[in-house]
């Protein structure tokens, strides 16, 4: 027997835990999440060595200031215990967590055009029928693993990052291969290494990584951000990346050599990625300029790694720094001054498989008793590809997407009406603070389900013209930044055969809000409602 509601939320992340409480207040809402607790990342991604990389003071919910003012965050850069807590302190203390279903996956969606419903299926057997459904489902949710051979014979033990044992793992004297150097690889690896008995990294492509400069939090600090809470976080949204900084108005090229390296090095210590790309204002867009912020990087990590052959296959040298997301680490670098740890470098000779003892390469076995794979995320579609959503006439979204995702302003695709995405494809996701963005966001489909209930109407969807004119946008954008002399998950060209360009929108949360408010107060321009 079906059940009603008027929403389905799909995930308790932060924006779905958000999207429970705005929704909420004046709907009948059901989240349904895969996993057996709030947090999303933050409850999946339990590997050692987790912290968010933007200070915590930003990366919070802004839409209660009792909230904000009561909560205290132990360090600038929360660690995944934090976070995880302090999802959990929002479910209770919102009372959101009787409207969750947890360990409850969604398997399939059908829209019933005579109707106007959804029908949402889930693993469990439930099937429940409402007017909208909100996918707050993750841009990094769906693992990536590559289709390695005989992944089945190895008599070790595998954990992918995203989907680590909440017991933790005991590496003491273990032989441990871990395969990626990601935002994720760089973080664990130091923390694994103090551990394991031995740890071999294979690493594909290095990674540009800044030092991370944690430690708890200063009173003075917090009280500053306390007293300016709410002004903040509108000048927030104010800035590319939903994060506080000065905007630079210099080029790298107008200064001397000396003052270039006085504000690289500032910025260095920053202990934000953002400011280090944004020390001048042509880093991200000038490749000239950005060399030299790369070279700079380079430097840092010759001066840190004592083996200068090991430096030299740690220094990325194939696309600009920031054009896949800079790396924030606590010891990365250092840890290869360890006698416990070989760096393999698998761009020379690739991984051909598993074998029962470990793994093979083109020109090596490797022993190991444990694998890691921080093989990163079937990024931004995977989550939604992995359901089978059916809309109008049958059309099914993995079907529509297998070129490559088309949306109008990332919160809709054409033929799914009243089916709303935060952090959807083409939207900014991790090129801006995701909890603020997805708060705006969360709100933003709140006013369009609103305004549909407020005019009387049932249906809202998009036009495949409307998702032309928004894939203009993006890919206009897309040219300005060295974001496309990367492959990284931006641009799906981190997974072998995933095809779609560039999965995120480049051009500033800023403009990305200025577009999606326009098309609302120009009568819904480019929505279609019924
Ligand atoms: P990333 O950044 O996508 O990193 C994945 C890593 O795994 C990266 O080093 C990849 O090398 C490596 N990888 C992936 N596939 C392979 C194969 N087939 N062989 C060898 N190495 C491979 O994911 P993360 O989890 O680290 O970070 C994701 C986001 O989380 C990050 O951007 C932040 O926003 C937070 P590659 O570079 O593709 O050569």
């Amino acid at each position: 027997m079906a059940e009603t509601t008027d929403i389905v939320i799909i995930g308790a992340g932060f924006s779905g835990l958000y999207a429970i409480h705005r929704l909420g207040r004046e709907h009948d809402v059901i989240c349904l999440e895969a996993g057996e607790g709030v947090g999303g990342t933050w409850y999946w991604n339990r590997y050692p060595g987790a912290r968010v990389d933007i200070e915590s003071v930003e990366y919070s919910y802004g839409f209660d200031e009792a909230l904000q003012q009561e909560w205290t965050w132990p360090e600038f850069f929360s660690a995944q215990p934090d976070l995880e807590r302090y999802a959990n302190h929002v479910a209770d203390r919102f009372d959101l967590r009787r409207r969750i279903r947890f360990s409850t996956t969604v398997t399939q969606m059908t829209f019933d055009a005579s109707t106007d419903r959804w029908h949402v299926h889930t693993a469990r057997g439930d099937h429940i029928v409402c007017r909208h459904v909100v996918a707050a489902t993750g841009a990094l949710s769906a693992p990536n693993t590559p289709p390695w051979p005989d992944r089945d014979k190895f008599r070790g033990e595998i954990y992918h990052t995203t989907e680590w044992p909440r017991e933790g793992i005991d590496f003491t004297g273990k032989r441990v291969g871990q395969i990626g150097t990601g935002s994720t690889g760089i973080q664990a690896a130091p923390i694994i290494a103090a551990q394991a008995g031995h740890l071999t990294i294979f690493q594909r492509t290095p990674a540009f990584s800044m030092p991370s400069g944690n430690r708890p939090m200063e009173q003075e600090h917090e009280r500053d951000w306390k007293a300016n809470y709410a002004d903040r976080r509108k000048q927030m949204l104010t800035m590319y990346g939903a994060s506080l900084m000065t905007r630079p108005e210099r080029s790298i090229h107008d200064c001397t050599p000396e003052e270039r390296h006085e504000t690289l090095e500032k910025a260095w210590n920053s202990k934000s990625a953002f400011k280090l790309m944004l020390a001048f204002n042509d880093i991200m867009i000038d490749r000239a300029a950005n060399d030299l912020v790369a070279e700079f990087a380079r430097e840092k990590i010759r001066s840190i790694v004592k083996d200068p052959q090991v430096a030299e296959t740690l220094c990325p040298k194939t696309y600009p720094i920031g054009g896949k997301r800079l790396c924030i680490d606590n010891g990365y670098y250092d840890m290869y001054n360890r006698d416990n740890v070989t760096l393999v470098d698998v761009a020379a000779a690739p991984i051909v498989a598993f074998t029962e003892n470990g793994l093979r390469t083109t020109d090596a076995e490797y022993p190991l008793d444990i694998i890691i794979t921080a093989t990163g995320f079937d990024a931004v579609t995977g989550a939604l590809a992995r359901i089978r959503i059916e809309g109008v006439d049958g059309i099914v979204m993995a079907d529509k997407w297998a070129d490559g995702p088309t949306t109008y302003l990332g919160v809709m695709t054409a033929g799914f009406p009243n089916l709303f995405m935060v952090h959807g494809p083409q939207t900014p996701a991790a090129q801006a603070q995701m909890i603020t963005t997805g708060e705006w966001q969360v709100n933003y489909i709140a006013n369009i389900i609103e305004g549909l209930e407020r005019d009387g109407l049932t249906r809202i969807d998009t036009t495949p013209t409307a998702e032309q004119s928004w894939a203009a946008e993006v890919d206009a954008v897309s040219q300005y930044t060295v974001h496309r002399f990367a492959d990284s998950w931006y641009n799906a060209r981190n997974i072998e055969g995933k095809k779609g360009g560039f999965m995120i929108y480049v051009g500033g949360f800023p403009r990305f809000a200025e577009l999606c408010e326009a098309a609302v107060e120009q009568d819904y321009a480019g929505f279609v409602r019924a």
